[in-house]
């Protein structure tokens, strides 16, 4: 286990021998630190701790790595030359190539010349991600409200059950004649956004699309996968049974007239507490376009995904697909209503100061949710207006607030469609070729891989939105190709945010050597600490969250991080980020 202390001594030992910058032997080699497949490529980064303007030659400062097994028994041996330059910082580092190494097992990745002396360890297993695939699905059942957190499931992180959410009140913003202000609604279930106990239709329906998405992929993989949850001997994938849990609750969402509230929320965030300690009273508040859309979007996604499992949640599909029509209808019907929340509490009380998952277009929105009801439904009007929303030229990366990608994967994978149909599937592939292709030259990069090489990589939640989503890119363009080369920079996106980076951080709790483990989320704000299975936000040089008790040690990009419990900037989790963690990891261990 990593530790403060020893890392301040070792550092002040090699910096008195070298007038270094403070590296710690341990911080010397970074290193996936949960696992490689056996004939996956594999690498180390070794840090440079030279200051600049040393003109010390390569070399002279050639680097020997070896490496050794648990028995002590040396395996590996080389010696590095070739410098690489970070694009985000003036660091330069090394890079070690010992792919050749391929037998199952626990070793230790040593350099020992002068400065560069560090020690890693590492695993080669034959499915290095099974665990952490199925941890990444089991964060979201630690996740859930309204339901006790039982000890055979979570060991000591059991809690009792809170936000109960059956006594939820009707926000002045959300009233009607059919639902006045004050009225009371019944909305449990769903997980818990992120290190804060509300919940934003926005974010689920993008974070249960992602993984729908990925199910769909690989369904025999997902079959057979075990995740140890409550409903797991039901006869269902158990990431469908998670998922359901969050589906059941967005579907208590959707007011009569079928426009969605956009969130379930305490007025203000609360306190570091315990759910079952949390007394707020919890409200709905305000329908928007952009929550009403992503739900229709991801409502209607579920109506297929589910439409196999009609035994066990009899009635869903049909439902489902319904209640994604009437949301589609208020939609059309209020096409331009955004979440202002400063306008919200100007005119009404009480005021609101939770997340707000504001959005102020919503062609991205139309352009999924239309696209999910064509391909259901087969309805003329979907596509139509699926049509007038669609890419041209390119579209930008998914996250919450632009979903115009997961409308695009969707068209490029359809299979068996009618002519017209699979023209639109062979533009929207093209297109996306042309979004991932520049993930393709990790020629010289530091870390090996095809996200961290520019600044603009680095913001709040980039581990997710850059890296792991990255990765999940990269893994439906192997699936479309067949070709390697694709996974292969999948597999090392994985290796970024397992511990090859800038930090040496393995950015998932529980996981790895040096893990993060001090996350901004309320329920690991106990004695027990951090749950396993959670993907922190990352570097984020914004550092929207400094002051808040917190002071950052770095404003390099990639840098720009702090495993500290007050940092909801570069250390929270969150439900949309987590899902294209549990997409990658799955997606590699069915590998
Ligand atoms: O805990 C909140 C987190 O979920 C949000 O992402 C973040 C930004 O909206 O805000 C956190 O709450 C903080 C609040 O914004 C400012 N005061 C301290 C709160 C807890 O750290
Ligand atoms: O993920 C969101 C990020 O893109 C925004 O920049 C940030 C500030 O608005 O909010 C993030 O979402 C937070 C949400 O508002 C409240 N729950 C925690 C989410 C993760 O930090």
């Amino acid at each position: 286990m990593y530790k403060k202390s020893f890392n301040a001594f070792a550092a002040l030992a090699i910096g008195c021998m070298t007038a270094s910058p403070s590296f710690a032997q341990s911080d010397i080699i970074k290193v996936n630190q949960v696992g490689f497949a056996p004939n996956a490529e594999k690498t180390a980064t070794i840090e440079w701790p030279i200051p600049n303007g040393n003109k010390a030659t390569l070399k002279q400062h050639a680097v020997s790595v070896v490496i050794k097994n648990d028995r002590g028994k040396q395996v590996w041996k080389g010696k590095v030359y070739e410098m690489r330059s970070s694009k985000v910082s003036d660091k330069k580092r090394m890079l070690v190539d010992f792919s050749t190494l391929t037998e199952e097992g626990k070793y230790t990745i040593t350099t020992s010349d002068g400065v560069n002396k560090g020690k890693a360890t590492f695993v080669i297993s034959s499915r290095p991600y099974k665990e952490l695939a199925a941890a990444a699905i089991k964060g979201f059942y630690f996740q859930r409200a309204s339901m006790p957190i039982e000890e055979q499931y979570v060991g000591k992180w059991a809690r009792p059950a809170g936000h109960l959410d059956t006594q939820v009140m009707i926000h002045p913003s959300a009233a009607t004649a059919e639902r006045p202000a004050g009225m009371i609604i019944n909305s449990p279930w769903g997980w818990y956004d992120a290190g804060d106990y509300n919940k934003y239709i926005v974010n689920s329906s993008f974070a249960v699309g992602v993984m729908m998405g990925a199910y769909e992929q690989r369904k025999d993989y997902y079959r057979t996968q075990e995740v140890d949850i409550p409903e797991k001997n039901n006869g269902v994938p158990n990431i469908l049974d998670e998922i359901y849990y969050n589906l059941k609750w967005m579907q208590t969402m959707q007011d009569t007239d079928g426009g969605l509230y956009h969130k379930l929320t305490t007025p203000s965030f609360e306190g570091f507490v315990a759910p079952s300690e949390c007394k707020q009273q919890r409200y709905v508040v305000k329908k928007t376009t952009a929550a009403t859309l992503d739900f229709a979007a991801s409502m209607a996604m579920a109506s297929r995904v589910y439409r196999e499992f009609g035994n066990y949640f009899p009635g869903f599909s049909s439902i489902a697909i319904g209640q994604a029509e009437k949301a589609y209808a208020w939609a059309k019907k209020n096409p331009n209503v955004e979440y202002d929340q400063n306008k919200m509490n100007a005119a009404y009380d009480p005021d609101v100061s939770t997340g707000a998952y504001d959005d102020k277009y919503f062609g991205d929105e139309f352009f999924w949710a239309a696209t999910e009801l064509y391909l259901v439904t087969g309805k003329q009007e979907y596509r139509e207006d699926a049509m007038r929303y669609i890419p041209k030229e390119s579209f930008p990366t998914a996250s919450w607030g632009n979903v115009t990608e997961l409308a695009v994967l969707e068209w490029a994978r359809l299979k068996d469609a009618k002519p017209e149909d699979a023209k639109v599937a062979a533009d929207m592939k093209k297109l996306f070729f042309a979004h991932i292709a520049k993930y393709s030259d990790i020629a010289g990069t530091p870390f090996n891989s095809p996200y961290g090489n520019d600044a603009s990589d680095f913001f709040w939640g980039c581990n997710s939105e850059g890296c792991t989503w990255r990765g999940a890119e990269l893994m439906y363009a192997y699936d479309f190709t067949g070709d390697a080369s694709y996974k292969e920079n999948a597999r090392r996106c994985m290796n970024y945010v397992l511990g090859q980076n800038a930090t040496g951080y393995c950015y998932v709790t529980g996981f790895g050597t040096k893990p993060s483990i001090h996350p901004h989320q309320r329920l690991a704000s106990t004695p027990n600490g951090a749950y396993p299975g959670f993907l922190v936000g990352g570097p984020n040089p914004g550092q929207q969250d400094k002051g808040e008790n917190l002071k950052y040690t770095s404003n390099v990009p990639d840098e720009s991080y702090m495993d500290d419990m007050n940092s909801y900037a570069s250390n929270e989790i969150a439900i949309n980020w987590n899902a294209t963690l549990v997409a990658l990891a799955g997606w590699l261990d069915s590998e």
